[in-house]
């Protein structure tokens, strides 16, 4: 077989976040700051952990531990987001989840683009988790018309990004040497415009109906609002953010710290106020400031299956229902306490979550056991012929991902909106439909529950 002409869409991914890194690190400069100190605190945590370097020793690669993992943008139109399916597609990114916003006073509906194979998430687990406004959601009609046709004068994708992603499409993937001008090209699609692409005036009117319209409607295109580096110790990154001179969100999103992680916790520093100018309608432009960009961390545990996600919603909100997290971090010990004594209920040991059908789970041979068979999987384990290890939830949770929108958005900006999911129309948008992660993990873990019973088959059978 000749060698194939393509570099691999996992390459084409490694290759732009490393570049997306390197462009946000230079526009948002406290964003380099926080990595650097999420890059102290896992070396520190390695150091004073050598069970857990030994076993990321033999599962990852130590080096690339503090890389990004996901990213976010916000989308004006429907257009906006079918291109964006087809531009992640050539690098191996596909949507997985549906997330509606709108319950938690955010007016968009979301899915997360992401590598989806075991093999793809080792070489680069890069997401962006993609937002798709959703001006139905606006009341004011005219401001709504108003948002629609400045968003439809935009153009946020290049030629030269379309016409490679053509090709890809057409010939099955990119040469090296387009695959580093498609870097290039799709790069400025993320990139920041410091100068907005309405007047004062509307932006303000934009701002008033919701700060996420004016972030999305106001500017030539959907500037990467953060990125996240993954973090061994989400609550050190938290605590010592102060100390480098950032200011981090009230309280850390998602279950509270336990000895078998579940699920995603995530913090992020606050969004920067960044000065933008406004054209006034001789063309001059005035100055005035945006906010919205920030830098997050995320620390993941296991996926949960349906039933361990009910029960994580439900000790969440019974948590939330009783210390409400303050925007200004007043009630941060309280939550904290609250959280923790509300997950008391969620088993903590990984057997036990597994025996409870809470968790997710990856089933393999170990060889040292000699001679066991049998077809049944739990005498197996009970042999000790099986081994199980938690499968590492990949996707995220929409009331984490509220809190991070809201922090972000500026404190007082907590708007209602009916709750109004409509996945249906989402993947119209698309063009496409998204992965169910539920059934996702589930088909992991009984595909490796098959290659077990094959593998030890019984002699009698
Ligand atoms: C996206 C917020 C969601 C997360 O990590 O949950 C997100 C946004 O602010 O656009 O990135
Ligand atoms: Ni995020």
């Amino acid at each position: 077989m000749s060698p194939s002409p393509f570099l691999s869409p996992d390459a084409i991914r490694a290759a732009f976040s490393a570049a997306m890194s390197a462009m946000y690190r230079d526009e948002v400069p406290a964003y380099g700051t926080l990595m650097a100190l999420v890059a102290d605190v896992n070396e520190a945590t390695l150091a004073s952990q050598p069970t857990l370097r030994a076993s990321l020793e033999a599962t990852e690669t130590l080096a690339r531990i503090s890389e990004e993992r996901h990213g976010a943008i916000r989308l004006g139109t429907e257009a906006e987001l079918a291109m964006m399916r087809r531009v992640f597609a050539v690098m191996g990114m596909f949507p997985v989840g549906y997330y509606d916003l709108s319950e938690a006073g955010v007016p968009v509906h979301s899915t997360a683009f992401r590598p989806v194979g075991e093999t793809a998430l080792n070489i680069n687990p890069f997401r962006v988790f993609t937002s798709l406004l959703r001006l139905d959601l606006i009341a004011d009609e005219g401001l709504r018309a108003t948002a629609e046709q400045t968003l439809a004068r935009r153009q946020i994708f290049s030629d030269a990004a379309v016409a490679l992603v053509d090709k890809a499409e057409r010939d099955g993937g990119l040469s090296r040497e387009d695959a580093g001008l498609f870097v290039t090209e799709v790069l400025d699609t993320f990139r920041w415009h410091s100068e907005a692409s309405v007047d004062r005036a509307l932006y303000a009117r934009l701002h008033d109906a919701h700060r996420l319209i004016a972030d999305v409607v106001s500017f030539k295109g959907p500037h990467i609002n953060h990125l996240t580096p993954r973090t061994l110790d989400i609550d050190a990154v938290q605590d010592q953010m102060p100390s480098r001179g950032i200011v981090p969100k009230a309280v850390v999103e998602g279950p509270p710290s336990r000895a078998c992680p579940i699920l995603l916790r995530q913090t992020s520093f606050k969004a920067v106020e960044e000065r933008v100018s406004f054209p006034d309608e001789n063309g001059k432009l005035q100055t005035g400031s945006h906010t919205a960009r920030f830098g997050e961390i995320e620390q993941r545990g296991i996926a949960l299956t349906p039933k361990g996600r009910s029960l994580y919603d439900k000790l969440l909100n019974q948590a939330r229902a009783s210390v409400r997290p303050a925007p200004d971090g007043s009630n941060a010990d309280a939550y904290r306490v609250a959280l923790t004594r509300s997950f008391a209920e969620f088993p903590d040991d990984w057997n036990a979550i597994r025996k409870a059908g809470l968790g997710y789970f990856l089933y393999t041979v170990d060889d040292a056991v000699a001679g066991a068979r049998g077809s049944d999987i739990e005498s197996l384990i009970a042999a000790g012929a099986v081994r199980f290890d938690a499968i590492v939830y990949e996707d995220f949770l929409p009331v984490s991902a509220a809190g991070i929108f809201q922090s972000n958005l500026g404190d007082d900006a907590v708007q209602e909106f009916t709750a109004s999911p409509n996945q249906r129309l989402f993947e119209k948008a698309l063009g496409a439909a998204v992965l169910n992660e539920f059934e996702h993990y589930a088909g992991i873990e009984r595909a490796s529950i098959e290659r077990c019973l094959a593998a030890l088959k019984a002699f009698s059978d």
